[in-house]
C-alpha cells in the first residue's frame, strides 16, 4: 500500500499532530508527550517532520468556574525555545498559518487489538483495521470529518482511519513514511503508544526539554523566597535556562528547609483504596516526617475538596499552601497552578507524594532532574491497610515488562503504572456519550459556520 509522494513533501515539512483519550489528564499527557517525540526523532531520520503541540483543554480536572480552559497554547505551561532544543515544534495555531488552513490530511485514530492481548506473548506489531469502536469523528455533507480537534470547531479531517497498535512509538514510523503521502497526519488516541526506552538517554532528553514556562517558574520561585527561606543558591537547586547546558550531578541538591506533599484526593480517594490514606493517617505521617527531618514547614499540593481544606487546616496549621487569588487563577489556569504547585514541591527538602498519581510522578522527575537525592524524592504515603513501610513511588510508564530507571540510570523497582493505569479512566460510559453528543452538536454548527466562510 505504498503511496507516491506529492513534490511539496520535499519543500515544506510534514506535520504530525497527536490526541490522548479524553478523559486523560495534564500529567498523563506530559508522559505521552514523551513517547511521541522519540516517534518524531525517529521520523526525522527518514525526513523533515515538525511536531504539532495539541492544544490544551477541557480537561477532566479543570473544573474552575468562569474560566475558559480551551485552546490553551503550550506557551501557557512550558517553555517553547526549550522544547525546540529537543525536537521542532509548533503550535496549533502556526500550524494553522503555515499549512494552509484548517485542514488535517490523514487521521489515523490507534486502537488495541480486537483479540485483545495475551499476557506472557508480548509482540510489537501495528496493522491498519477496522475500527473496533465507533469513531468520535463524525462526516460532514462534503465527507470532511469532523470531531473534537482541541476545540477548533473549523478543523477538518480529510481522512480517518484505525490502526490496531500494541508497541513502542516508533512502530509507528514505517507507516507514516511509507503508507501514507498526507503533508498532516494526526495520531488520536496516542496513549496507546508506549515508550521507545523508558529511562534512556532519549526520555530524559525530552523530559529535561519540558521546561515549565519562565511566568509560572517565577511565581513559584518568589513564593519559596517569601514564605519558605528557599532560594536556588542556599538549596543547591542553581537553574539553567538553557537545559541542555545543565550538568547535575545526583545527589548534590539540598532543596528548601520544608517538606513538599502531594496529597492526591478527589477521585483518587475512591479510585485508589487501598493505597491513599485518610487525612487523618496523611498529616500523622507529615509530622513523623517533619520530626525526623527536623522541618518546621510543610508545603501541600493538594486537589482537597473545600472541607477536607479546611479539615487539613485544623490538623496540620502549620502547613503553608499557594492559595491562588481569583486574578492569578484566571492568568495561570489550573494547569498553570499545578505547575507552580510540582514546581515548590520540586524544590522541598524531602518530598512525600500520592501512590502511582502522575501528578506526583512529574515532580518526582522534575527532582531527579535537580540532582536531588532518590531517597528524598520516590516517596509516598501509605493506604490505611498497607504497611506503615509501603513501596517507593516510582512507576515506569509505559514500559509494560521493563524496569524504569532514573536519570543517572539506577534501575526502580515497580513496574508498568502509567500504561496500565489508562484503563482505570473512566473512559467509557457518560464521557463517551457526552462527546458523542456535543460532536454532533458542534458539527452542524461548524457546518453552518463554515458555509458562511466559504459562501457554499
Ligand atoms: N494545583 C493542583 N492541582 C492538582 C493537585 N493534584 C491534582 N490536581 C489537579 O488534578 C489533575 C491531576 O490529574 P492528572 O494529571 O490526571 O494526574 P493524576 O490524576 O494524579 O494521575 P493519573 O490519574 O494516574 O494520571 C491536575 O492536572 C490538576 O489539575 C495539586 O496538588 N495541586
Ligand atoms: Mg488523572
Amino acid at each position: 500500500m505504498c503511496s507516491q509522494k506529492k513534490w511539496y513533501s520535499f519543500v515544506l515539512p510534514r506535520y504530525l499532530l497527536y490526541d490522548v483519550n479524553p478523559p486523560e489528564g495534564f500529567n498523563l499527557r506530559r508522559d505521552v508527550y514523551v513517547r511521541i517525540a522519540s516517534l518524531l526523532k525517529t521520523l526525522r531520520k527518514s525526513e523533515n517532520w515538525v511536531l504539532v503541540l495539541p492544544p490544551w483543554g477541557r480537561l477532566y480536572h479543570w473544573q474552575s468556574p468562569d474560566i475558559i480552559q480551551v485552546r490553551i497554547a503550550w506557551s501557557e505551561f512550558f517553555d517553547i525555545p526549550s522544547l525546540n532544543k529537543n525536537i521542532p515544534v509548533i503550535e496549533y495555531e502556526q500550524f494553522l498559518a503555515e499549512s494552509g488552513g484548517p485542514f488535517i490530511e490523514q487521521v489515523y485514530v490507534l486502537q488495541g487489538y480486537a483479540e485483545g492481548w495475551k499476557e506472557g506473548t508480548w509482540q510489537e506489531k501495528i496493522d491498519e483495521k477496522p475500527c473496533i469502536d465507533q469513531l468520535m469523528y463524525s462526516r460532514d455533507k462534503h465527507g470532511y470529518y469532523r470531531g473534537w480537534f482541541w476545540g477548533y470547531e473549523e478543523t477538518r479531517g480529510l481522512n480517518a482511519s484505525c490502526l490496531s497498535v500494541q508497541g513502542s512509538a516508533s512502530i509507528v514510523a514505517p507507516i507514516l513514511l511509507k503508507n501514507t503521502s498526507a503533508q498532516s497526519v494526526m495520531l488520536d488516541r496516542a496513549e496507546n503508544l508506549l515508550h521507545d526506552h523508558y529511562g534512556g538517554k532519549d526520555y530524559w532528553n525530552t523530559r529535561r526539554s519540558m521546561v515549565f514556562a519562565k511566568h509560572l517558574r517565577v511565581v513559584g520561585d518568589k513564593f519559596r523566597k517569601k514564605y519558605l527561606q528557599s532560594t536556588d543558591e542556599a538549596d543547591r537547586t542553581q537553574y539553567k535556562e538553557d537545559w541542555t547546558q545543565m550538568k547535575v550531578k545526583t545527589g548534590t541538591a539540598l532543596g528548601g528547609p520544608y517538606l513538599g506533599v502531594h496529597l492526591r484526593r478527589r477521585d483518587f480517594v475512591w479510585g485508589h483504596r487501598e493505597d491513599v490514606p485518610s487525612l487523618q493517617g496523611a498529616v500523622k505521617k507529615i509530622h513523623s516526617l517533619l520530626e525526623s527531618l527536623k522541618l518546621e514547614r510543610v508545603f501541600v499540593a493538594t486537589d482537597a475538596v473545600e472541607e477536607e481544606v479546611e479539615l487539613l487546616k485544623k490538623l496540620l496549621p502549620e502547613m503553608v499552601r499557594f492559595e491562588p487569588s481569583l486574578e492569578e487563577l484566571k492568568l495561570y489556569k489550573d494547569g498553570g497552578l499545578a505547575v507552580i504547585d510540582q514546581w515548590i514541591c520540586a524544590h522541598a527538602r524531602y518530598f512525600i507524594g500520592t501512590s502511582v498519581s502522575t501528578f506526583s510522578f512529574r515532580i518526582h522527575e522534575e527532582r531527579e532532574i535537580l540532582g536531588f537525592d532518590p531517597k528524598t524524592t520516590y516517596n509516598r504515603f501509605c493506604g490505611e491497610t498497607e504497611k506503615n513501610s509501603c513501596k517507593g513511588n516510582r512507576g515506569n510508564p509505559g514500559g509494560s515488562g521493563k524496569f524504569c530507571h532514573s536519570i543517572d540510570g539506577t534501575p526502580g523497582t515497580l513496574k508498568a503504572t502509567e500504561a496500565v493505569r489508562t484503563k482505570l479512566e473512566p473512559d467509557s460510559g457518560w464521557v463517551r456519550q457526552t462527546l458523542l453528543g456535543r460532536m454532533k452538536q458542534q458539527s452542524l454548527i461548524n457546518m453552518i459556520a463554515w458555509q458562511k466562510i466559504l459562501r457554499i
